[in-house]
């Protein structure tokens, strides 16, 4: 058995888990904070059997595109009297980052 770690856009949580239950698939949403641009994000776990793991990451992959997004960069210290004009910079976030974890066990009670 595998867990599969999604961290997807917010915007594309709810159609990701949709499609997901829509193919039969187990699955669990938590909202989390990108620890570059520290906004939210949404992280999907999915925890399935070996032979589903490329479905899964196929849905992922149909559900979820990428995105440019503009970040102004932490200010350097600066002297008394000096201006700091930020410059905006482009980064490309996902789509998705996936992370496949096999599970040791697991158990429901
Ligand atoms: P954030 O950390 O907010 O990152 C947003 C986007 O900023 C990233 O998009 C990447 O394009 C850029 N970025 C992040 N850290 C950077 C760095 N140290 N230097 C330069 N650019 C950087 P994605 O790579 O698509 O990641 C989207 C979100 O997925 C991330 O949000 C983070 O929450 C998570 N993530 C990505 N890679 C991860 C990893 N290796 N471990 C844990 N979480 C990860
Ligand atoms: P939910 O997804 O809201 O599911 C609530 C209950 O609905 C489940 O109870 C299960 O009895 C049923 N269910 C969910 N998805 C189903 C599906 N695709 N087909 C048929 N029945 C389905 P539990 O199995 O006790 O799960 C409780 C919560 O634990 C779930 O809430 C979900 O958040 C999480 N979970 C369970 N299995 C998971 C898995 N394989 N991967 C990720 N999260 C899981």
């Amino acid at each position: 058995m595998k867990l599969i770690m999604s961290i997807v856009n917010s915007d594309d949580a709810r159609d990701l888990i949709a499609a997901l239950v829509r193919k039969g698939h187990r699955a669990t949403m938590i909202s989390t904070t990108g620890g570059f641009l520290r906004e939210g994000n949404a992280t999907i776990l999915v925890g399935t059997e070996d032979e589903k793991v490329e479905d899964v990451l196929a849905v992922i992959r149909e559900s979820c595109r990428a995105r440019t997004q503009y970040v102004n960069p932490l200010p350097p210290v600066v002297e008394a009297g000096e201006l700091y004009m930020p410059t905006p910079v482009e980064v490309q976030v996902g789509g998705a980052t996936v992370f496949v974890l096999d599970v040791v066990r697991h158990e429901r009670y």
